[in-house]
């Protein structure tokens, strides 16, 4: 019983009354609104893997060309947020997109961010503002809002990617739209980030623009995290942050992108906070623990954590090392002022 009183308790033509007139009574639905000490959240600790989407995806790239599909994806829905609703958790939205040889995903741009993961294949581009950037498995490549993007394959295999869009807050905002162009003329990158502390010159002069790096290359990735692994106790999250080389901030305005290694063997927990999290194993296998959900993933997997989880993660392998990359809400949490830490 809602301690607040309930619409049933009011009188049925006050209710009419009300109605007609537009209003709502605010008590009935005060505490679900303004839930005590903590938010509830209707995102649901949701695994996906990569053994079910695989062929479900490559029948899709059977069964719908791309001219019908412009994007072909299959959406991981997060089931406690409703199906329907294409939301891995309140403001993440993920995708596994295939684009068979010979095929582009045509040019567009759109309001919502979004970057993508390489999963397979290889001879896969995605011209960003016309910026041609290769996709090699584990590569993360940025799409940021406003810019132009399409995808253009010349490889002799599918590739498949993993999107990741701030799609839903987008949506919920009201300002979501997209806009058709043609086909981008490829540019060479006009600055480009080959090692961390050193900022490319050209014509002397820094990167101009708000994005000056777009595709993070995943042998780089990796290579940085085994070199932080040597200086990091057992236990301690060996962790990179994917950010802007000329802020130091985010990559993204709205999500936070990281890349993690667990060492044979290894457990590490994630600091709790109030940040919704989805990760995508890039290599290798292990077991999650969100809450009270067990999550056995493999190699490709992604799964979810809500905001307030506690989550726990092993490499329960003897011998490989485990890679994992996650994005969260943090930066958009940190600019309205609600991320906690807890
Ligand atoms: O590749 O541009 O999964 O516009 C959803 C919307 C991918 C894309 C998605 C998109 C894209």
């Amino acid at each position: 019983m809602n301690p607040l009183g309930t619409l049933d308790e009011l009188p049925r033509d006050y209710v009419e009354e009300l109605t007609r007139a537009n209003l709502v009574p605010l008590w009935p639905s005060m505490r679900a609104l303004l839930p005590p000490q903590a938010p509830r959240s209707a995102t649901l600790p949701a695994h996906w893997r990569w053994t079910a989407i695989r062929p479900l995806l490559l029948r899709a790239g059977e069964l719908t060309p791309m001219e019908k599909a412009e994007r072909r994806v299959l959406v991981l829905a997060n089931p406690g947020r409703g199906l329907d609703n294409l939301q891995a958790s309140a403001a993440i939205y993920l995708g596994m997109q295939l684009v068979l040889p010979g095929e582009t995903a045509p040019s567009h741009r759109h309001t919502p961010n979004a970057a993508r993961v390489v999963v397979e294949g290889e001879g896969a581009v995605t011209l960003v503002d016309g910026e041609s950037c290769a996709m090699e498995p584990g590569d993360l490549i940025l799409t940021p809002t406003g810019q132009w993007h399409e995808h253009r394959h010349v490889g002799r295999v599918p590739v498949i990617w993993l999107d990741v869009l701030d799609l839903p807050l987008m949506v919920y905002l009201d300002v979501s739209y997209a806009v058709e162009g043609t086909s981008q003329t490829a540019q060479a990158p006009a600055y480009s980030y080959a090692a961390g502390g050193l900022a490319p010159v050209a014509h002397g002069r820094r990167a101009q623009g708000p994005y000056p790096l777009l595709r993070y290359e995943w042998r780089r990735t990796r290579e940085a995290l085994q070199a932080l692994a040597s200086s990091t106790e057992p236990g301690t999250p060996v962790q990179v942050a994917y950010v802007n080389p000329e802020t130091g901030g985010d990559c993204l305005n709205t999500l936070a992108f990281a890349a993690l290694l667990l060492r044979p063997g290894e457990e590490v927990v994630i600091p709790r906070d109030s940040a919704a999290r989805v990760f995508h194993a890039v290599e290798g296998d292990g077991e999650a623990q969100v809450n009270d959900t067990a999550i056995a993933f493999e190699h490709a997997d992604t799964f979810c954590a809500p905001g307030l989880a506690t989550v726990r993660l092993a490499n329960r392998s003897s011998r490989a090392p485990l890679y994992l990359v996650s994005a969260d809400e943090s930066p958009l949490q940190r600019k309205l002022g609600v991320y906690e830490q807890r």
